[in-house]
């Protein structure tokens, strides 16, 4: 397929969803059935409650059900419900009911009308659910029901990392924080960006407006978290020296709450670095300091090194004290410059085919241009900013266990490659645990019990000295026992490491899988075709956050295989494994809280196999899915030729 028609498959595909949605259903029907039929034991075998008989004066057999697990108000015309009632031999027919578009005339407020904000429309990721061109687009998060519960990020500190920071744009001004911003490259406390005609730097303005734009004032856009605080650290302008690197990462860190970063070594699929020396130390003490204690947050951005990057290359990734953040563009896709890794926590939105993330600009300006991972993590840090709102006493490993526990995977089954944990949570290379869903984030945290201490437990140091021939690959068992009867036991993991060194020729040829002892498999990386590095992995530190919640004791397995034509030998490996003794404490939190679960059920009646979500709302179905895109676009054309005119 060329370029170009990948874009307009795209375009169709994107108009065929948005036209697939012209509704909100509810979970109530009216069912006219077959004389001598039991309403109750009909309604019951359907997984409906009876409400009684409709228009009793003018019929004597149509009654009215209400569907047990669907949500009350929903975007999807179940068709598949329906055609189940009406195959049912005592039914005659049913009808979904349906909100009726009616307006009270001149009196009609929707959703995008509600900020007066002149991009607020734009912003798909926020709202979508009735904000003009985007009505009723299912993919964003979930933020408007955080903020009519009052969460809006007051009282926390956020601070953008970058090129500098337009502190007196209008629509930032007045949640401008000195005390969280400095100039590194010019020794100042200004952190203003140098106007620069060729190179503009306006990368840090555009993310400080994702994150706190000022809500309902006329100017631009609304932020995640519209009322916290937001600083500038202006360093990406200019040569970095590690020195600048570790004061901008350790930057008054018993102020700052959450700093959100987008740099990394360079996404050319060859290099593979990570922060080292003084920058370790600060980043260190800062986990252990920062925030009176509790830990710094560092919202990380992916990487945009594409399908020939791979982020376990990057340090800041594989660091378990960053939250890396992947991106999804608006018709749930991946965009094309998302790196996969097994050290993606979660996904927010960013540029995909179709349309980008509006946000405020330099020179006072907005734009609906900006793009990248770059502008996904900072949605991900405005949504933790709400987090820590809702509750302060999260430490920075309770706030990734809530950020596993609100991410949504359901809107994302579409892609291949799904893969469910032993803790039954399902995980993708590209997109962590899913789309984090901040109401469900603030209703988790709101009602977390912070995790017990930090255990740490590694494997001896096992040398191997093993050649793997050209197209070859070896299999290593790695016996593990958790630390058991010790201090340090971990029953419960978070984080775990590969940490290995292997001599390769040519280090891009070089895959490596791992299965843990309860048979989750992941990739810890990828090859990369432009990695022509002769050394190869020195003590290289591969990390995965998707057996969180797992126990570790057991067989580990790891796969590495050779695809070049050069031998390469492993030298040594361990691993390095941090957790709990205990399971963390589960919140109860609502499950039917989204229309999740009727893409679940959809999905569960679509496949041979489905998935357990985070919530474990397709406990019912078998296995994993792999629903591909044809399949899906099939479904949402049969729908689309069903809707009403
Ligand atoms: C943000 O929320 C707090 C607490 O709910 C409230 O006091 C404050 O007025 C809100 N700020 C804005 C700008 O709405
Ligand atoms: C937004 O501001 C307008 C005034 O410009 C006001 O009428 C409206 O009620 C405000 N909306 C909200 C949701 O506060
Ligand atoms: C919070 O958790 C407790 C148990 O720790 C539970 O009893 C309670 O129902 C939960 N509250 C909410 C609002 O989920
Ligand atoms: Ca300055
Ligand atoms: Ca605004
Ligand atoms: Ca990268």
């Amino acid at each position: 397929m060329s370029n170009n028609e990948a874009i307009f498959f795209r375009t169709i595909l994107f108009a065929l969803i948005c036209s697939s949605l012209a509704g909100i259903f509810t979970n109530e029907w009216a069912v006219r059935l077959k004389r001598g039929a039991d309403p109750d034991a009909v309604a019951e075998l359907h997984n409906f409650e009876n409400l009684g008989q409709l228009h009793k004066r003018h019929f004597d057999n149509l009654y009215h059900f209400r569907h047990k697990e669907l949500k009350k108000r929903h975007s999807r015309l179940r068709r598949d419900v329906t055609n189940q009632l009406n195959l049912h031999e005592m039914i005659e027919s049913s009808e979904q009911d349906e909100v009726l578009q009616l307006d009270k005339r001149g009196n009609r407020i929707s959703k995008h009308e509600l900020y007066n904000d002149p991009i607020w429309a734009n912003e798909w990721f926020l709202n979508s659910e009735d904000a003009g061109p985007f009505e009723r687009y299912e993919y964003n998060i979930n933020i408007q029901p955080a903020w009519d519960k009052g969460y809006n990020g007051s009282g926390v500190v956020v601070c953008v990392i970058d090129d500098g920071l337009e502190k007196n744009h209008a629509d930032l001004a007045d949640n401008y924080d000195p005390l969280a911003s400095y100039d590194m490259q010019d020794d100042d406390e200004d952190p203003s960006p140098r106007y620069a005609s060729n190179e503009p730097n306006r990368h840090g303005t555009r993310c400080a407006g994702e994150i706190a734009a000022a809500r309902n004032n006329s100017v631009c856009g609304v932020g995640v978290a519209f009322d916290s605080k937001i600083g500038g650290i202006r360093i990406l302008d200019g040569p970095v020296t590690r020195i600048m690197e570790s004061k901008a990462l350790g930057f008054n860190v018993d102020y700052i709450d959450i700093f959100s970063a987008s740099w990394g070594p360079p996404d050319n699929g060859k290099s593979m670095d990570g922060p080292k020396g003084i920058t370790s130390e600060v980043l260190e003490a800062a986990m252990k300091n920062g925030r009176g204690g509790k830990g710094t947050i560092y919202v990380w951005a992916g990487g945009n090194g594409g399908k020939n990057d791979d982020c376990n290359a990057d340090g800041y990734q594989t660091m378990r004290w960053s939250v890396s953040i992947s991106a999804v563009g608006l018709n749930g896709d991946t965009p094309y410059y998302a790196e996969p890794c097994a050290s993606a926590l979660a996904s927010t939105f960013s540029s995909g085919f179709v349309h980008s993330i509006a946000t405020t600009d330099i020179h006072g300006e907005c734009t609906k241009k900006h793009s990248g991972t770059s502008a996904a993590a900072p949605i991900a840090a405005g949504i933790l900013a709400l987090v820590l709102q809702a509750n302060p006493d999260l430490h920075w490993r309770d706030v990734q266990h809530v950020v596993v526990r609100a991410a949504v995977p359901d809107k994302l089954f579409h892609h291949e490659g799904w893969v469910r944990n032993a803790a039954n949570r399902a995980t993708h290379t590209n997109f962590g645990y899913g789309i984090i869903d901040t109401d469900r984030a603030i209703n988790i945290a709101k009602n977390w019990t912070n995790v017990g201490p930090d255990h740490r437990c590694q494997s001896p140091k096992l040398t191997y000295n093993r050649a793997i021939t050209a197209h070859e690959g070896i299999t290593i068992e790695i016996p593990f026992d958790g630390c058991h009867d010790t201090n340090n036991e971990v029953k419960s993991m978070e984080h775990v490491y590969l940490q290995i060194t292997m001599k390769t020729p040519r280090r891009g040829d070089m895959s490596i899988d791992m299965i843990s002892p309860s048979g989750t498999e992941m990739r810890l990386i990828s090859t990369r075709q432009y990695d022509s590095d002769v050394v190869g992995f020195v003590d290289w530190r591969l990390m995965t956050v998707f057996l969180f919640g797992e126990n570790p004791d057991g067989i580990w397995t790891v796969h590495i295989k050779n695809h070049g034509k050069y031998i390469a030998e492993l030298e040594n490996m361990f691993l390095d494994v941090f957790g709990t003794e205990n399971a963390p404490h589960e919140p109860s939190i609502p499950v039917f809280s989204s229309d999740d679960s009727s893409v679940c059920d959809s999905l569960c009646n679509m496949a041979e196999h489905a998935y357990y979500d985070s919530a474990n709302r397709c406990a019912k179905c078998m296995d994993v899915v792999k629903v591909d895109l044809k399949r899906r676009s099939d479904e949402l054309k049969k729908r689309n030729h069903g809707l009403p005119t």
